[in-house]
């Protein structure tokens, strides 16, 4: 009886040094061969996030000396919306994530604190805040729902667009059907306007529009301006109510197969591209709001900023208790 159980053990023992010392099926060691990631974002090749994308891609190559190669698929190629995306992400289909963090709150609840309108004043608050302590915290709960966050890039300030007329005041927006992203915040917000708010993956939008269903929607101008929404929305009110941040995420489950010092290589590129990749946006604003409307659009500037703020701040009440008043004080006082 003994000899066998010794027997046994000497044939585990073999199988077991076996299978780690040589076998054909094992993988190689991190950080060895070539890999190709896969990088999904809803917007057109032109806009911001593919801009940032593209020049990431480019010095993650060079730095990972030609080993790691980065696909882009832009326009929702890989998903009919940022939810989509992100549960991809979650399962490690897709790598990485280029996207607005409004679909994110309802991954990691903490993010949402972002998605309060008005809450920020300007691009350089933004940045402080972004960029601080409050921003690394952020990204830091998102390894609770298996994505590993790399930086804060962005979308943008978000304006109203509808079909129906031109929109200065709330009142002016009352009982026209309106997208929003799939966001509990931004839904809430548009309900105290008056609208018909309607949660919608972005893959959707254009033909809504088009056909009718929908009369407007809210993005900032560098998604309507590459999304040619121009072409299904006659007006364009530059109500700039919500500050929309963008997120480069990876899998958790990709960032594992990933050796220290890609890790770390990825997550200072990430950090690099991101005042490029935002700088692009605020650079181009002005002069893509000229064209939407050399193209047809109606612009309403004087949107009278008092009376969006009355009415949507009206309703975050219970938002702001969730998410914690001291945080969002600690983001209004940050100068
Ligand atoms: O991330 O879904 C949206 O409206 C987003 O702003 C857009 O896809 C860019």
């Amino acid at each position: 009886m003994k000899k066998i159980t010794f027997l046994l053990s000497v044939l585990v023992l073999a199988l077991t040094i076996g299978g780690c010392g040589g076998g054909q099926d094992k993988a190689p060691p991190k950080g060895a061969g070539k890999i190709t990631f896969k990088l999904a974002s809803m917007t057109a090749m032109d806009h911001t996030y593919n801009q940032g994308a593209a020049r990431f891609a480019e010095l993650v190559k060079e730095r990972s000396k030609g080993r790691i190669e980065i696909t882009i698929f832009p326009d929702g190629k890989l998903g009919k919306g940022e939810k989509e995306l992100l549960e991809a992400i979650q399962q490690g289909t897709i790598d990485f994530y280029v996207g607005s963090t409004g679909p994110v709150g309802a991954f990691s609840p903490s993010m949402g604190i972002l998605d309060l309108p008005f809450l920020f004043r300007d691009y350089a608050h933004v940045d402080k805040v972004l960029d601080g302590p409050v921003g690394r915290q952020l990204l830091e709960d998102l390894g609770k729902a298996k994505f590993k966050g790399l930086a804060f890039w962005e979308n943008g300030f978000r304006n109203l667009t509808n079909s129906k007329k031109a929109v200065q005041v709330p009142a002016d927006a009352k009982g026209m059907k309106i997208r929003t992203m799939e966001n509990k915040i931004h839904l809430a917000a548009w309900k105290a306007v008056g609208v018909n708010p309607v949660a919608l993956p972005f893959g959707e939008l254009y033909g809504d529009l088009q056909k009718k269903s929908l009369d407007g929607q809210e993005n900032p101008v560098a998604v309507i301006y590459t999304s040619r929404f121009n072409e299904v929305q006659k007006y364009l009110s530059l109500t700039q109510h919500v500050y929309s941040p963008a997120l480069i995420a990876v899998s958790s489950k990709t960032w594992q197969t990933l050796a220290k010092e890609d890790q770390d290589m990825i997550l200072k590129t990430a950090a690099e591209v991101a005042p490029y990749q935002r700088k692009l946006g605020r650079d181009s604003e002005e002069k893509q709001i000229a064209e939407l409307a050399a193209k047809g659009m109606t612009v309403t500037r004087d949107i009278s900023k008092g009376t969006w703020y009355k009415v949507m701040e009206g309703a975050m009440g219970e938002f702001i208790q969730s998410l914690g008043k001291d945080k969002v004080d600690a983001i209004i006082n940050t100068k």
